[in-house]
């Protein structure tokens, strides 16, 4: 029998990457979606998977990417995300808040409609969104994100309304403080020291592959269990502000 599917978005790096991996195995055959080339064809070719350069923004690149999947998914994660400064809202960045829109909220509305009918085809579909902490709260600089994944919150629940009677289920899985190499150094365009302030001192964050194991375990729930969302924090962050640093 063949292996069931999977689509990871935003696979080149990090949660993404990690999610690639833990569901190839868990038997599953991964497409690897992300722009960088060369990282997908790497992991795929590790994993047993396949690559398939997708942004996720871009209407046309998606369309490519449903045609690759054709016409049978059985999990999709919604990875794809990001984001862009930390300035307050008086000195906000128009296009930063765009292009963060864009990739949390826009983006994963496109993939998922584009993907919906493989999924409702194989009969026992999952969608898992890569929400975070920051789509339940707010805190000062981070608006522009905050108020995307309060966006990709938004669309997770109204799917889930959407498509009761249909047989997918839709989760978010809801990270707090990861480590990995790219999501404060992206956020702070480079600025190494910026990035590494943001986990100074804290003795055990998260890394990637806490996440993954989290994505992967919601995806393999029964076909009538749906996790509505899962929120996973290091042990050293019992709040968002209130973070154990040694
Ligand atoms: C990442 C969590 O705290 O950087 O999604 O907003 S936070």
């Amino acid at each position: 029998m063949a292996s069931p599917l999977a689509v990871v978005t935003g696979a080149s790096s990090g949660i993404g990457a990690a999610t690639a991996r833990h569901l190839a195995r868990a038997g599953y055959e991964v497409v690897c979606a992300a722009r960088r080339t060369d990282r997908i064809e790497a992991l795929a070719a590790e994993i047993g998977g396949r690559a398939v350069p997708c942004d996720v923004t871009d209407a046309d690149s998606v369309a490519a990417l449903a045609a690759a999947v054709g016409p049978r998914l059985d999990v999709l994660v919604n990875n794809a995300g990001g984001a862009f400064g930390l300035s307050p809202v008086a000195e906000a960045d128009p296009d930063e808040w765009r292009r963060m829109y864009d990739v949390n909220v826009i983006g994963l509305m496109q993939v998922t409609r584009a993907l919906l009918p493989a999924l409702v085809a194989s009969g026992a579909g999952v969608i898992v969104n890569v929400g975070s902490t920051a789509g339940r709260l707010t805190y000062e600089g981070g608006a522009g994100y905050t108020a995307a994944k309060h966006g990709t919150r938004a669309v997770t629940q109204t799917l889930r309304l959407e498509l009761f009677d249909q047989p997918v289920r839709i989760s978010e899985v809801a990270p707090g403080m990861v480590r990995t190499d790219e999501f404060s150094l992206v956020r702070f365009e480079g600025d190494q020291e910026r990035a590494d302030a943001v986990y100074a001192g804290v003795p055990d964050p998260l890394v990637a592959d806490d996440v993954a194991d989290a994505i992967t375990w919601v995806a393999t729930r029964p076909p009538h269990v749906n996790i509505d969302e899962l929120v996973i924090k290091p042990r050293a962050q019992a709040a968002q502000h209130k973070v154990h640093r040694i």
